[in-house]
């Protein structure tokens, strides 16, 4: 397909509409639409918080009469399902648009190509692929949901130079600055959950929330506790949305359930830890498109050695702490087997180093 300049300037404005939904339409994916006039912009829109219109529908009524003729920039298909909402497919034919231009396919077997499929069938223009790659990175937790049945899961980690991130004692707080904790804070908005440990719970008591601005939906805190040791008096049961997974059952069952904490037995073959492969697929029937692990050394290892760790943002603080605690515990037999991103991308933040640092291939 040979698109125009144009076509790529309206994508890119697609795409950053769907970036203003991206910290509340979950399970939905966050899609972005223009909808244009002989290479104007007439309107835009974007998903609303989940059982809310899509965008479609957003940029189609704040076009009204003038999208009769138009033609539709949309970061994914539309949708042709009748879900929450009717089809936006139907609502674009009903317009009169006479072209739609998607960045990706719906991989939700609902639609698949069915959306576009319906549209062609009216007559109007469809094309798709345009900006494929830009559109999968804002995707991706969607894609990987649908896809793999898991959530896109993204390690933050805040070390020294030297790869640590607690002295031996557990002192952690604080390594990194200021700017890189309010950028965690935004990496906490778009997550649909954040997972930690028992480990961390007892030694720092996080909150795990977003707090430096006010969102609409709050991440659901989840805290791996084989024995379900979390202290009824952690600050993180005070904020309400949280989920213990355990391997056992005991009776702090009740007590921590009595402060509202959904308590759920996860266990592995063992008995005695926790299966990370099946708690993902949890959070995946739960609709979490992408989750965050903040965690200590042992468990983000575990998750390392799982395989299950898609996306690693180290905030390096340029510091050296000598003996410590380091970021990822776990043991390989041969240099060989060594954990090699297949993409890295860095800046500053404030005086430390961010790289995020990719280990899973985009997921189509
Ligand atoms: C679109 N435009 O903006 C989004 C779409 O239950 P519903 O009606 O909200 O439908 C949810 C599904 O719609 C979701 O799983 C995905 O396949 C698609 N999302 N489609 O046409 C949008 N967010
Ligand atoms: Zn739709």
């Amino acid at each position: 397909m040979a698109w125009r300049s144009i076509d790529y300037f309206m994508m890119a404005q697609a795409l950053h509409q769907a970036k203003l939904g991206q910290n509340n339409t979950s399970p939905n994916p966050s899609v972005g639409c223009v909808l244009t006039q002989n290479d104007q912009i007439l309107s835009m829109g974007h998903t609303q918080a989940a059982g809310g219109a899509h965008a479609e529908v957003m940029a189609l009524r704040a076009a009204g009469s003038a999208a009769q003729g138009a033609t539709a920039y949309v970061t994914l298909e539309p949708c042709s399902h009748f879900g929450k909402t009717p089809p936006c497919a139907n609502a674009l034919i009903a317009a009169g648009v006479t072209r739609v231009v998607a960045a990706l396919l719906d991989p939700n077997p609902l639609v698949s190509g069915q959306g576009l499929q319906r549209l062609a069938q009216h007559g109007i223009v469809v094309e798709h692929g345009l900006m494929a790659a830009e559109a999968l990175m804002h995707h991706q937790g969607f894609f990987s949901r649908m896809i793999r049945r898991r959530p896109w899961l993204r390690c933050k980690v805040a070390a020294s130079l030297d790869g640590q991130i607690a002295l031996s004692n557990g002192q952690s707080k604080w390594i990194t600055g200021p700017a890189a904790r309010a950028d965690v804070q935004r990496v906490r908005a778009r997550s649909c959950a954040m997972i930690t440990g028992i480990s961390t719970i007892l030694h720092d008591d996080p909150q795990l929330n977003v707090r430096d601005f006010s969102v609409e939906r709050q991440p659901i805190k989840v805290i791996l506790d084989s024995q379900m040791r979390t202290p009824i008096s952690a600050k993180i049961l005070q904020q309400g949305s949280v989920l213990i997974v355990a391997a056992q059952e005991t009776e702090r069952r009740f007590a921590l359930e009595a402060v509202g904490a959904e308590v759920i037995l996860c266990p592995d073959q063992s008995g005695a830890r926790i299966d990370l492969p099946a708690l993902c697929a949890v959070l995946a029937a739960r609709g979490c498109n992408e989750v965050t692990l903040e965690a200590g050394g042992t468990l983000v290892g575990a998750f390392f050695a799982a395989g299950l760790i898609d996306e690693l943002w180290l905030y390096q603080a340029p510091v050296l702490l000598g003996q410590g605690q380091a970021m990822a515990q776990f043991s390989l037999g041969e240099l060989s087997e060594k954990q090699i991103p297949t993409h890295i991308a860095r800046r500053m933040v404030g005086n430390d180093q961010r790289m995020i640092l990719r280990f899973t291939d985009p997921v189509t």
